[in-house]
């Protein structure tokens, strides 16, 4: 229990309002909250999916929580820590457009082997669907998913060799609006 009155360091607090884009005041603020849901300091993946699971309780957010998760935890030891968190939470509040989409990269490129593949586009897909749930779309129809992927696959494999690189998925996102659009619309699910 030890671990659990750890308190955040001063000069830890600084570097972090030197790295992310969040004042000292906002990352105190932020600190509290994190502290006051998750005292040991770190999320693991379970605490992640419970979070998830109380804002969408209509759908099932477990494999896209499991999915964020790993985005998240940039060092990929298993935890999210304050850090993780508020890096990942300053590119999505804060960042530019490039660096949202370096970060929706990152997420889709679900081996982080630095390609998207389709099959990794539809795995997101189909997590983001099965988290909204059949109430929020009750319309959807089974190979919604799919039928998207097919659309945004076509216009971001420039080349055609069947993986999109960074470069690709970059410029593909900032010429096409419809691309952003949804974008926009995914974000509002992080
Ligand atoms: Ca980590
Ligand atoms: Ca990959
Ligand atoms: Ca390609």
């Amino acid at each position: 229990m030890e671990m659990a009155t750890v308190r955040h360091r001063p000069e830890a607090l600084e570097l972090l309002e030197a790295q992310s884009k969040f004042t000292k005041k906002e990352l105190q603020i932020l600190y509290r909250g994190f502290k006051n849901e998750c005292p040991s300091g770190v999320v693991n993946e379970d605490t992640f999916k419970e979070i998830y699971s109380q804002f969408f309780p209509q759908g099932d957010s477990t494999t896209y929580a499991h999915f964020l998760f790993n985005a998240f935890d940039t060092d990929h030891n298993g935890s999210v820590s304050f850090e993780d968190f508020v890096m990942g939470l300053s590119i999505l509040l804060r960042g530019t457009v490039q660096e949202k989409l370096n970060w929706a990269f990152n997420l889709y490129d679900i081996n982080k082997d630095g390609y998207i593949t389709k099959e990794e586009m539809l795995d997101i897909m189909k997590a983001i669907y099965d988290m909204m749930g059949k109430c929020t779309y009750p319309v959807l129809k089974e190979d919604a998913p799919r039928q998207h992927v097919e659309t945004f696959f076509q216009k971001m494999d420039k080349n055609k060799d069947g993986v999109v690189t960074i470069d690709e998925f970059i410029e593909s996102c900032q010429k096409d609006e419809n691309i952003m659009r949804s974008m926009q619309l995914f974000e509002n699910v992080i």
